[in-house]
């Protein structure tokens, strides 16, 4: 059995199928469509429980959520793949610390833009939160981008850094500010999208 993603076009699903086509392994893209709120219907649920995507079945069978936890995963299943830096090493610990930044410092946000009547009144208080919520992406993007080590996240070269950083680039910050504010992190996008085995994936799931 191959593996098995279910998520949406320009969604966190990038991140693992991007990964998947990287790797080379084969899988399957099931569509579980956002606007239609597929992911808060029981079907999804019962895979994943908290209502959202992506989620990625293994050739075992086990299910796994949470986009950070699912990379991490195939890195672990192809290790020979250099998605991630010689385990236990100094640069490995780089490739674990800004993972979870961007997995715990910007993805929260991007719900709050996304979804901003979850939190706040509909309305002028939605409108405001999710304007505050669009600033912390920025902000922690624009960190991001100083601590970047060169065209790549990672001194070392092309990582699962760099998917993930570029799919976060692509979401809530705006595509003019993007440009003019985030210029090594535009590049990365760019690098990423060009690479042959990702730029059908990314074409499928941005654009261009
Ligand atoms: N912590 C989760 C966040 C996933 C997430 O928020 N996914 C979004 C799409 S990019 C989603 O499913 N949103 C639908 C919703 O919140 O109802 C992860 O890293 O996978």
């Amino acid at each position: 059995m191959a593996y098995r993603l279910y998520g949406d076009l320009g969604s966190g699903a990038f991140s693992a199928e991007a990964a998947l086509a990287e790797i080379g392994a084969p899988y399957a893209f099931e569509l579980v469509s956002l606007e239609k709120n597929e992911q808060k219907e029981p079907r999804f649920l019962s895979l994943n429980p908290s209502g959202k995507i992506p989620a990625l079945r293994l050739p075992e069978g086990e299910i796994v959520t949470e986009s950070l936890a699912i990379l991490l995963t195939l890195a672990d299943h192809f290790p020979q793949s250099g998605l991630l830096p010689p385990r236990a090493g100094p640069q490995r610990a780089t490739a674990y610390r800004w993972l979870a930044f961007m997995a715990s410092e910007i993805y929260p946000f991007v719900e709050i833009v996304d979804y901003p009547q979850r939190f706040a009144a509909e309305g002028s208080a939605a409108d405001a939160l999710r304007e505050k919520a669009r600033n912390r992406v920025r902000e922690r993007l624009l960190l991001l981008e100083r601590v970047m080590a060169g065209p790549t996240v990672l001194a070392g070269g092309f990582s699962l850094l760099d998917i993930y950083a570029a799919m976060f680039s692509r979401w809530s910050v705006g595509k003019e500010w993007r440009r003019a504010h985030l210029p090594r992190l535009t590049a990365l996008a760019d690098a990423v999208s060009r690479r042959p085995a990702i730029a059908p994936v990314w074409s499928r799931h941005f654009g261009q």
